[in-house]
This record gives C-alpha cells, structure tokens and sequence, in this order.
C-alpha cells in the first residue's frame, strides 16, 4: 500500500512540473505571431485576395480559414484584419492612442491636401488641437443646441412638401437626391449658415463630384497599394482629382465669402468659430497650446470642413437611404412604427426630439438599421504608432489595422440571424425600451478617433424617419422589383438606387398645420 501511495506522489509532482515547464515555455514564448495569408514579394497577398466578394464580406469569410484577427500583406504593407469585437475594442479604447495613426495613401493625400484633415490626418499635437477645436465648434453649433433641432425640421418640412408634390401627380420618386439635399442643407446652415434649393445648379454639381470622391477614394483601390502606379494613366485617379478640385473650389468660395464679412462679434456658423479659434490661437502664440497650432493654416480649416461636410452628407443620407429600402421590404416594420406615432406623437403636430424616449420601437429599428449596414464597413485603417500587440499577438510599429465592423455586426456568436432585420433585438421584453443587447455594436467607432457627427446623425435619423412616417407610407411602385439590399462597397456602403411611392397617410394632407 505504502509503495502504491509513493507512486501516486511521484506521479503527481512529475505532472505538476511538466504542467509548470510547459506553462514557462509558453510564457517565454512572448506575444504569438498572427496568422497570416500568403504573400509574394511585391504583390504581397494579393494572389489570395481575388475574390468576386466585396472586401468586408471577404475579409469576413477568411475568417473561416486563418481565425478571427489575422494578417496580410498589401503590397509591402502588413495589414492586420480585426472581426471580433474584443480586439476591435482593444484597438480603438484601451490601446486607442497607441493604433491612433493613420496610414498615408495617393487617394487620400489627394483629398486632404496630404493629410491636413481630422479624419485622415495622422495623429499628432496639431491634430490633437485641430479636433479639439472642431469638437467645440460641432458642440456650441450641433448638438445640444435647440436651433440645431429648428434647422433640422425645416428641412423635414420641405422634404415632406416636395415628396407630396411629387406623388399627388401619382409619381415614384427616387428619394435619394430629396433625402441628400435635405441632410445637406442641415450641414450647409451649420457650417456655411446657407443651404439649397430644388434644382439648385451649385447642389446637383456637388452630388456629382461627392459622388465621384465616394467612387475612388481610400477603397484600398491599386494606387493606394502601389503608389508607383500613379505614373501610369488611371482614369480612377484622374476623375478623383476633377472631383477634389471642384469641391476644392466651392469650398474656397465659401471660405473667402466668410473671411471678407468675418466679425469677431458673431459667430453665424461652424466657419466663423474654426476662423475665430485659428485666429485667437495666432493671437496668443506665447501660450502653451499655440506651439501645438503652428500649422492650423488656412489648408487645415479648408479640409475639416471638407471632412464635416463630406462626413456629414453622405453617412447620415446613406443611413436614409438604407432606412427607405428596409421599410419597404419590410412593410409590418413600417407598419408598427406609424402606429407608435399615432399613439406617442398623434397628428396634430409633428414629432420633435424630446419625442425619441416615447418612440422606442422607432429607435431600435434605427440602431437595427445601423447594425445590419453600418455606413462604414472596414472603418478608415488605423496605424501602430508602437511596438505593441492585439490580444496574445505581437504587433508591430507601422503595422496597420483594419477593424471589419461588418463582421462585427454579423458575428453569429453576439447575435441570432445575424442576417435577418429585426428592430426587436434592440427592445427589453416588454417592448417599452431600448436595449444594446450585445457589446458587438460600434456603428460610430470608438476612442480617440471616434465619430465626431454621431449625435447630429442621431437627431437627423430620427426627426427626418419620423416626419416622413408620419406623413407617408412608403411602397414599391407597381412592377418594380424590390432594392437590392447588397450595398455597393466603397469609403461608405451605399444602397443602388431605387424608386418609391409615398402615399399620404389618412389624415395628412399637404395643407395641414406642419409647426415642428
Ligand atoms: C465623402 C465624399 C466627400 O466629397 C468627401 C468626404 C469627406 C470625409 C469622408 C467622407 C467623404 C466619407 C465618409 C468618411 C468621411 C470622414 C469620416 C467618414 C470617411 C469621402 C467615415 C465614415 O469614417
């Protein structure tokens, strides 16, 4: 018996120290190296990335294959792909400044004037001021102000004016330039105190070229990957920069226009307070923050409106428009907002934002909306600024990072029927308030690059659905066949476009009290 015990004993220990060797092993092993596609000097892993799938969707399915964060080369860059959300969350929150870089590329540059924006612009002092002033001028301008919320409702108004123009002659209509002149000119009164009428020639040319900027830029299209191939013709490039010069020059116009009447007394507009800041800054150069505005020039101001205006119009009207598709493949859905409306808002006035905490199922099938298509499906890549690592795997400075929203918000683990849309996963039981069910939802980003617009787009989402739901029901015009849901890829994922009928609602005519 005694001889038996000692030989348990022994193999106890023995175990114990194996367990111990190979626990020291592992942890002198380091952080492990990701796994990684294959790459080819020069092309990188490009021989692995032909795929008909667009990128979100691809980097998603090689998910399957190399696990849920690996890597891979695009041209002589390694890349690191991120499609959970606890390593998304340790690149933007708890390691945010560390992957605050951005990486430089030919599209971007050309749109930014190298990089002198927020958005795209690297992370440094300069930027840290820059953001902080535009975050000022966004607060004392956008949200929380109550004109904001005025703005925003006449612009509800008359889209809801011209969508009854248009369909008292029995009309469809495609929503899409009515839902981007409306959100437009919200950011036209806050940043240039103007806005635009139907037909305006100076708004159909800014549709035209914000379009052709959405075509080309930062699509990690080839110029972006081989900037050497930019000595070749590429008609991708060359439209781009007829684009950029167009805005450029509208921009310009409205800047020149601001600085001849500019008073220091009266701020009209987001313009007024980044000329006021950059002014005050000159000012007062023996102060500590002015050596970090050295070089907020007049490009820097040119550009942040570029990106506010950009931002601005096509995230919020792509979300609109994505919300017009999904309604009308999904009428019950439609269905139950308007009777929400009915009951909380009635129809003797129309919906205001201190409506939003009695319109529950209206906010979650926004938050629906922006989970199944977030606007921004791979975010804009993110650079190591250090050595550092992403869960257990090592990361290296330079290296860049890119977070695929897209699989986040269709992670089957965090969400059931990741491909179904259905607002109620975003409501408690009883249906009577909101709920963010899983932490695998960032449609605005996170940490120190997080989305500067998200409550003006939150005010504009919900006032714009509501006017409109109040108003009409939405529907497909006779033989037509539904909008594709798919999304054409790009800087944004937008919807084709599509035609629709708006019938007025019992009790909505055009002539009826409209006071917001
Ligand atoms: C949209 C087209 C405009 O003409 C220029 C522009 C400026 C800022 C960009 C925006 C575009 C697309 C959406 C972007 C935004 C900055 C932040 C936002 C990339 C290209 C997102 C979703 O990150």
């Amino acid at each position: 018996m005694a001889w038996f015990l000692c030989l348990c004993l022994f193999l106890a220990v023995g175990l114990a120290l194996l367990a111990l060797q190979l626990k020291l092993r592992a942890s002198l092993r380091g952080p492990r190296e990701l796994p990684s596609l294959p790459a080819l000097p020069l092309i990188g892993s490009l021989l692995s990335l032909g795929s008909s799938h667009p990128p979100h969707v691809l980097f998603q399915e090689l998910q399957k294959k190399y696990g849920e964060t690996y890597s891979l080369m695009m041209g002589s860059h390694r890349v690191i792909i991120v499609n959970q959300h606890v390593h998304a969350k340790e690149v933007l929150l708890k390691k945010g400044k560390v992957f605050a870089g951005r990486p430089r590329t030919v599209t971007t540059d050309l749109l930014t004037r190298d990089a002198k924006d927020i958005a795209f612009g690297d992370y440094s002092p300069t930027w840290r001021f820059h953001r902080k002033i535009v975050h000022g001028a966004l607060c004392m301008f956008g949200e929380g102000s109550a004109s904001i919320e005025k703005i925003i409702c006449q612009e509800a108004q008359s889209l809801c004016s011209t969508m009854s123009d248009v369909t008292e002659g029995g009309l469809a209509l495609d929503l899409s330039p009515e839902l981007t002149r409306a959100v437009t000119n919200v950011i036209c009164s806050l940043c240039f105190n103007s806005s635009y009428s139907r037909g305006d020639p100076e708004f159909e040319m800014m549709l035209r070229y914000s379009q052709g900027i959405v075509d080309t830029v930062a699509k990690d299209s080839l110029v972006d990957i081989f900037p050497w191939l930019q000595i070749f013709p590429n008609a991708g490039l060359r439209l781009l920069k007829q684009c950029v010069s167009t805005r450029d020059s509208l921009l310009q116009k409205k800047y020149d226009e601001h600085r001849a009447d500019y008073s220091d007394h009266v701020q009209r507009d987001l313009l007024d307070a980044l000329l006021r800041a950059k002014r005050s800054a000159e000012n007062n150069n023996n102060t500590e923050i002015s050596a970090e505005t050295v070089n907020l020039s007049d490009d820097h101001v040119l550009m942040t409106v570029g990106d506010i205006f950009g931002a601005g119009v096509e995230t919020t009207s792509t979300v609109l428009k994505w919300a017009v598709a999904y309604l009308i493949h999904y009428p019950q859905v439609q269905k139950r907002i308007q009777e929400e409306l009915d009951i909380k808002v009635g129809s003797d006035r129309s919906p205001q934002l201190s409506d939003r905490g009695s319109l529950p199922y209206l906010e979650a099938t926004i938050r629906e909306l922006l989970r199944i298509r977030p606007v921004a499906p791979l975010f804009i890549p993110h650079v190591a600024l250090s050595n550092t690592s992403i869960g257990e795997f090592q990361v290296r400075k330079g290296t860049r990072v890119i977070i695929n929203l897209w699989s986040i918000h269709h992670d089957e683990r965090e969400w059931k029927n990741p491909q179904m849309f259905d607002p109620c996963r975003f409501l408690n039981s009883e249906g009577t308030a909101v709920v963010i069910p899983s932490p695998s939802f960032l449609p605005f980003g996170a940490g120190v690059r997080v989305c500067l617009g998200e409550a003006l787009a939150k005010m504009e989402i919900f006032l714009f659905l509501s006017w409109i739901l109040q108003r009409f029901t939405l529907s497909l015009p006779p033989g037509d066949s539904l909008p594709s849901l798919e999304g054409k890829f790009g800087v944004v994922l937008q919807p084709a476009r599509f035609k629709v009928h708006a019938t007025p609602r019992p009790g909505w005519d055009r002539h009826k009290s409209q006071a917001c």
